[in-house]
C-alpha cells in the first residue's frame, strides 16, 4: 500500500507509545499487539517510547525514568524482538526535537488548536496547559517524518494526529517544491482500534484515567483483571447475535470487541457463541480470555524488568541505529529550508 501511495520511499512503520501511566489492554490492543505483527514483513520497524511526549504534562523524574523502561518491557514481552525492530526513547535522538522546531514553522496555529486531544487535555483553563501539549502534533510529525515513515500502525484515537502529520508533509513540500516527505498512511486495525473505559462506555481507556478500576493493566495480575471486568458497567439486556444489536449499547460492545480482538476473532463470531446470554456467563469467558492473554505479557515484562541496566543497553543500542537513519534525512530537511551547515 505504501509503495504505491508513496513512490520512491522505502517502506518504514513507525509507531510510539507515551510512558505517561503504565500501560493498558488499549496500548496493547490498539496498537502494541500489532507493532510485534509488523515486524519481518517488508517494511522496517521503528519503535519508540516518546518520552518527551509524555513531559507535555507534568512527570515525576523518578518515575517517568522507570515507566519508560517499563514501557519498553511491554514492547518487548508483546513481540517487540530489539534485533528486528529499531526500539528506543525518543529523548535520545535529539533529530525528534530539532525537526519539531522546524515543523512548528509549518504548521498553523488554527491546526493546533483544533486538536481534539488538546481540548481534552487542556479542558477548561486552555490558557494555562504547556505550550508543549499545544505543539505536541508537531512533534509526533517529526517522529513519524524524522524516518520517512511510508505507514503508522495506531489506534483511533490518533487518527486526527496523523491526519495532522500528512498535511506538514503536504505544505512542507509544497512550500519547497521538493519531495521530500511521504504522506504517511495510517494503520488503523482490528477488533479493538478504541477500546473504552470500563466504567464509562464514551470515553477511551487511558492510562492517565483517574480511576485505576477504568482500565486493565499490563501489570495487572489475574485476580485483579477478573474483579474489573466483573465490575465492567454493562446493561440488563441478554447479548444479541449479530453486532447491529449493539449500536446502542457502548459498553456491551465494548467487551465484546476486547473479546474478539483477545481471541483473534470477529465480533460477529463472538456474538453466535454468547447470543442470548447474559453478562453473567460473558464477563468470566472475557476474564479467562484475558488473562490467558496477558498473564504472560506481565509475566515476560517483571522478568525485562528484573535487569533495568539491560534494557537502558537496549535502548542506546537503539538509539544509535535511529539517529543513523534519522540524522541524514534531518541535515537534508535543514539544506532544503536554507540552514547552513558548515560544521566538521
Ligand atoms: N483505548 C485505546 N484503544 C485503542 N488504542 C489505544 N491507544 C491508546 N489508548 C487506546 C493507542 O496506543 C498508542 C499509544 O498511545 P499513547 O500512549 O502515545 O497516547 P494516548 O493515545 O493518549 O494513550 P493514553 O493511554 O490515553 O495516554 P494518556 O492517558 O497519557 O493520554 C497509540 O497508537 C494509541 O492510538
Amino acid at each position: 500500500m505504501s509503495e504505491t501511495t508513496n513512490p520512491g520511499f522505502t517502506p518504514r512503520i513507525f509507531s510510539g507509545i507515551q510512558p505517561s501511566g503504565g500501560l493498558t489492554l488499549g496500548n496493547y490492543l490498539g496498537a502494541l499487539k500489532r507493532f510485534a505483527a509488523l515486524q519481518g514483513e517488508q517494511s522496517e520497524t521503528i519503535y519508540c517510547v516518546v518520552d518527551m511526549h509524555a513531559i507535555t504534562v507534568w512527570q515525576d523524574p523518578e518515575a517517568l525514568r522507570m515507566r519508560t523502561r517499563e514501557a519498553a518491557a511491554a514492547f518487548m514481552a508483546s513481540g517487540v524482538d530489539p534485533a528486528q525492530s529499531v526500539l528506543f526513547n525518543q529523548s535520545q535522538v535529539t533529530a525528534h526535537a530539532e525537526l519539531a522546531w522546524l515543523f512548528n514553522t509549518v504548521a498553523r496555529v488554527g491546526w493546533m488548536y483544533r486538536m481534539t486531544q488538546f481540548k481534552d487535555k487542556a479542558g477548561k483553563n486552555s490558557e494555562n496547559a504547556s505550550l508543549g501539549l499545544l505543539a505536541y502534533p508537531a512533534l509526533m510529525a517529526a517522529d513519524i517524518l524524522a524516518y520517512q515513515a511510508t505507514a503508522v500502525p495506531v489506534g483511533e484515537d490518533q487518527k486526527q494526529h496523523l491526519e495532522l502529520t500528512r498535511d506538514i508533509a503536504t505544505k512542507f513540500n509544497h512550500d519547497y517544491g521538493v519531495n521530500h516527505f511521504p504522506i504517511t498512511e495510517p494503520l488503523i486495525e482490528g477488533a479493538a482500534t478504541r477500546v473504552m473505559s470500563l466504567r464509562d462506555g464514551s470515553k477511551k481507556m487511558s492510562k492517565s484515567d483517574p480511576s485505576d478500576a477504568s482500565r486493565i493493566n499490563l501489570t495487572d495480575n489475574a485476580d485483579a483483571i477478573a474483579q474489573k471486568i466483573r465490575k465492567a458497567r454493562t446493561d440488563a439486556d441478554p447479548l444479541p447475535g449479530t453486532v447491529e444489536g449493539l449500536r446502542d449499547r457502548p459498553e456491551a460492545r465494548n467487551l465484546i470487541n476486547i473479546f474478539a480482538a483477545l481471541a483473534d476473532e470477529s465480533p460477529d463470531q463472538v456474538l453466535s457463541r454468547f447470543e442470548g446470554q447474559g453478562f453473567g456467563a460473558f464477563k468470566p469467558a472475557l476474564a479467562e480470555v484475558a488473562v490467558a492473554k496477558l498473564s504472560p505479557i506481565t509475566a515476560k515484562m517483571a522478568e525485562f524488568m528484573d535487569d533495568p541496566a539491560e534494557i537502558d543497553r537496549i535502548l542506546g543500542t537503539g538509539a544509535e541505529r535511529a539517529a543513523a537513519i534519522a540524522t541524514p534525512i534531518l541535515d537534508r530537511t535543514k539544506d532544503i529550508m536554507g540552514l547552513l551547515r558548515s560544521r566538521p
